[in-house]
């Protein structure tokens, strides 16, 4: 039996902190551009989630509580460094434009330069946009290391 406890932090809100068995979850309250995310996470000793969604069992627990906030979140994930369909999750590991994770007909865009990952409110599943959008950061810390 999995355990997890999601407590979810919505920090506009001041409703603490969301916890998985393997990963310590904050889902902020705040829009801002994915920069702005990366910062706002490292400055809490976390990074914007990547391992956490790719955990089948986390990112169900993510993905219900982002039907519930009825927000977009970004997600560890960008093309920056290879371009085109070359998506890679902030720790090295290739985001393949064949997941399961995409909405239907996403990656859309894989011309752009600069396309970052966002877990989609309308699909519950990942979307590449431009990373000056503003979305609310998921957080992560492993609990595993
Ligand atoms: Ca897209």
């Amino acid at each position: 039996m999995v355990f997890i406890a999601i407590l979810v932090a919505v920090i506009a809100c001041g409703i603490p902190a969301s916890y998985a068995d393997n990963y310590e979850i904050l889902m902020s309250g705040k829009a801002m551009t994915y920069s702005d995310a990366e910062t706002y996470c490292e400055s809490i000793g976390m990074t914007v989630a990547a391992k956490a969604i790719r955990d089948s069992t986390t990112v169900k627990a993510i993905v219900d509580f982002a039907a519930v906030t009825g927000k977009s979140y970004w997600v560890g994930a960008d093309n920056k460094e290879l371009g085109g369909y070359n998506f890679l999750w902030n720790d090295g590991v290739s985001l393949p434009s064949d997941s399961d994770l995409w909405a239907p007909g996403e990656p859309s865009n894989p011309a752009g330069k600069n396309l970052c990952v966002q877990l989609w409110n309308k699909y519950g599943l990942l979307d590449d946009t431009g990373c000056q959008k503003t979305k609310n950061p998921i957080c992560e810390k492993s609990l595993t290391k």
